[in-house]
């Protein structure tokens, strides 16, 4: 990567913020090998999309076909390391007042890291719960026994289906994680959106919320997105790399 230069006045705004809001997608988690929605899929999944799979139809159609996506994702995750991108975010918490991650991951990468307050809007991919009335599923083996599960097991209390404690497309976002992201990025002094497509609502209206407040927002990834016209700040690249400039600019 050619060498970034943050601009003087995007390092002006940041030391003098306050109150900052990081908005996250799969982009952050790419370098620690986590596949991104727009990777195309392998294997046994090769001829589904992410939108195809991360369904209630689709898990009520074929459970068997879903729960193993999630299963070889949880493998994937659990062998997943936060990379400098989540590291340096973990560090700006340490540096200004108030930073939230507003995150649409799944991995928990960002607690990995160190970060505290990370608002999970999408859930948590090793979190299980039951399909019918969302009775929390604890694991009575070792997460490697219950990620090798080729079929969901059945809840303990109603016996439905166990499925993963993420949102799936056409369920609705958790109402308190939402509200408390929307003001957040209307009280913010500056907004940073991190490796996301920005085509994921109702997340994606985020950076859009802010800017509507007269919040300036900073955009970090690797290609164009819906947001990059409308952006205060374009800063091209990977954001394992480029993060760590734009926090290194403050010390
Ligand atoms: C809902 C969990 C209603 C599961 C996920 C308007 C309003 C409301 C809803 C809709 C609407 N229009 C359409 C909808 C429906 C739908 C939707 O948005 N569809 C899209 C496809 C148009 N939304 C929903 O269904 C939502 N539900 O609103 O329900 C409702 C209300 C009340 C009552 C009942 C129902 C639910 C959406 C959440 C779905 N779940 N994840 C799982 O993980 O399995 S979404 C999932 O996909 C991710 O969490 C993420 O949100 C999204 C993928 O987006 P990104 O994270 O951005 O990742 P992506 O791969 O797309 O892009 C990666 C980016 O990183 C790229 O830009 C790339 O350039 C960049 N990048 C790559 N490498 C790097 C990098 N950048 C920097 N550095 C790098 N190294």
């Amino acid at each position: 990567m050619e060498k970034l230069v943050v601009p003087s006045e995007l390092t002006r705004l940041l030391k003098n913020a306050k109150r900052v809001v990081v908005l996250t997608g799969a982009g952050i988690s790419a370098e620690s090998g986590v596949p991104t929605f727009r990777d195309a899929q392998t294997g046994l999944w090769e001829n589904y999309s992410a939108e195809e799979l991360a369904t209630p139809q689709a898990f009520q159609r074929n459970p068997s076909l879903v729960w193993q996506w999630y299963q070889q994702r949880r493998r994937m995750v659990s062998q997943a390391k936060p990379n400098p991108g989540h590291e340096a975010l973990a560090k700006l918490q340490e540096m200004i007042e108030e930073v939230a991650i507003v995150t649409q991951n799944v991995d928990g990468l960002h607690h990995a890291a160190g970060s505290e307050e990370v608002i999970e809007l999408h859930g948590n991919i090793m979190a299980s719960r039951c399909f019918d009335h969302g009775h929390d599923f604890e694991y009575s083996v070792s997460d490697e026994e219950f990620w090798a599960l080729d079929e969901p097991p059945t809840c303990d209390v109603c016996g439905s289906l166990v499925r993963p404690t993420v949102v799936w497309f056409g369920e609705a976002l958790p109402l308190t994680a939402l509200e408390r992201a929307y003001e957040l990025v209307s009280k913010a002094d500056l907004v940073l959106s991190v490796g996301t497509s920005t085509l994921v609502q109702p997340a994606a209206s985020l950076p859009f919320e802010a800017l509507a407040a007269g919040v300036p927002v900073v955009e970090i990834n690797l290609h164009p997105t819906p947001l990059s016209d409308q952006a205060s700040f374009l800063l091209q690249g990977k954001s394992g790399e480029v993060l760590p400039v734009l926090v290194n600019s403050l010390s």
